[in-house]
């Protein structure tokens, strides 16, 4: 029997690294695109990358990008996947604002270039496909919680462009009689989810903190509340939603809301940090209860033009049709996460033992 194939765009990235992992380990092929960078950028899959020299790979990488239609065309139709996964993305929410072009260019023109790839391939009826939709198209809630049928109110430049790759995604499905789904995925982490964003930038400058190799923490809104799950348990309801007899659209949630306050007292009970906070709005501050330093303070610059300020997601439909239940806790992930930025933080602590530079980046 042949084996299944699978293209991931955005595989060097948080969930490519989690999805390559489960379909290789349900026998599949599996292709990524990757982009051309000056520094390596496969960190997160080197551990499933085998030498071509040296064996027959079941997992291969091409170099390609959203915004090269030439690139997607010609991958598509050497791979000839069964499964597309369409989860390259600019995906941060504040670089969006800075950077609003590109944002639209690869994360709504991209999802469109990419299925015009398989209909020029002609596979419009053999593959399926999987856009990587989220929770930011709710934005300015219209109603608590979310669902599949609430009302978009985007809030991003971000956010925007994944509201045009939701509809082309729903329109090719429509037009063409194409498998192809949103998964609308609320906020998801893990120990390799990006540096910037707020979950790892918290757990990474604690145990750097806890290690004396960082002082402070900058912050932007500690008010904003978020439903936070683990990328390992998303990316399975990503190829449950492609393995379905028709295709659907799919909150992913956990229906847990916190805020990232206590997203970071959790992380700092981890390490046997108590804090105490201290002021409001722009001025708050985090004390060690301890001895009296400050280590968090609000910082304005990363408060975001508009702000999402609350999302929550009911997940009951998939839960109902594919029989997903999230696994992973609040505060297993805090502590999963953790535990693994201490231990890097260890490895810095030993460079800086041994006389070479390290940096600490606040971004
Ligand atoms: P990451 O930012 O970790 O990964 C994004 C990936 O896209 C990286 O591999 C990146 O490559 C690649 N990429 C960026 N721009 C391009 C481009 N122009 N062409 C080709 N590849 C590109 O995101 P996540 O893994 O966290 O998220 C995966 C997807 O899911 C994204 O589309 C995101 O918007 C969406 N999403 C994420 C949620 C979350 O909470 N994580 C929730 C809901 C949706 P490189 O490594 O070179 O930068
Ligand atoms: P988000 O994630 O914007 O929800 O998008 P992020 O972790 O960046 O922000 C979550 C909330 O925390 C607030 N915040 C900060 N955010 C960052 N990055 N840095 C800070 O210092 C900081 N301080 C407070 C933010 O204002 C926000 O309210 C993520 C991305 O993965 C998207 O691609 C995805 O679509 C959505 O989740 C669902």
């Amino acid at each position: 029997m042949t084996k299944k194939r699978a293209l991931i765009t955005g595989v060097t990235g948080q969930d490519g690294a989690y999805l390559a992992e489960l379909l290789l380990s349900k026998g599949y092929e599996v292709h990524g695109i990757k982009r051309r960078s000056s520094l390596f950028n496969t960190d997160r899959i080197d551990h499933l990358y085998l030498d071509p020299h040296e064996s027959d790979p079941p997992f291969r990488l091409h170099y390609g990008d959203l915004t090269d239609s030439s690139s997607l065309i010609r991958i598509v139709g050497e791979v000839r996947p069964h499964e597309i996964y369409n989860l390259a993305a600019q995906s941060h929410v504040a670089v969006s604002f800075e950077e609003p072009e590109y944002t639209a260019n690869s994360d709504a023109l991209g999802t469109l270039r990419l299925l015009e790839a398989i209909r020029i391939v002609g596979l419009e009826k053999e593959t399926r496909f999987y856009q990587a939709s989220t929770s930011e198209l709710y934005g300015l809630v219209q109603e608590v919680p979310q669902r599949e049928t609430t009302p978009f109110y985007p809030r991003s430049p971000y956010a925007v462009a994944k509201l045009y790759a939701y509809w082309i995604t729903v329109n090719y499905r429509e037009a063409y009689g194409m498998y192809a789904c949103n998964g609308i995925l609320f906020n998801h982490e893990s120990p390799v989810r990006g540096e910037t964003f707020v979950t790892r930038k918290i757990t990474r400058a604690l145990a750097r903190i806890h290690l004396n190799l960082q002082d402070h923490l900058y912050l932007g809104n500690l008010d904003a509340l978020r439903d936070w799950g683990h990328a390992r348990d998303y990316v399975e309801m990503q190829w449950m939603m492609l393995q379905q007899n028709e295709a659907e659209d799919y909150v992913i949630a956990t229906g847990v809301q916190h805020s990232v306050r206590d997203f970071v007292n959790l992380a700092a009970d981890e390490i046997g940090l108590a804090l105490e906070w201290r002021g409001s709005g722009a001025d708050e501050k985090g004390y060690d209860a301890a001895t009296g330093k400050c280590l968090v303070s609000v910082d304005p610059r990363y408060f975001r033009p508009t702000e999402v300020a609350t999302l929550l997601g009911d997940a009951s439909k998939a839960k109902q049709k594919l029989g997903w239940v999230p696994r992973t806790t609040f505060a297993e992930l805090v502590r999963e996460m953790m535990r693994e930025d201490l231990e890097s933080a260890k490895r810095d602590e030993l460079i800086k033992q041994h006389g070479f530079r390290y940096f600490t980046r606040h971004e």
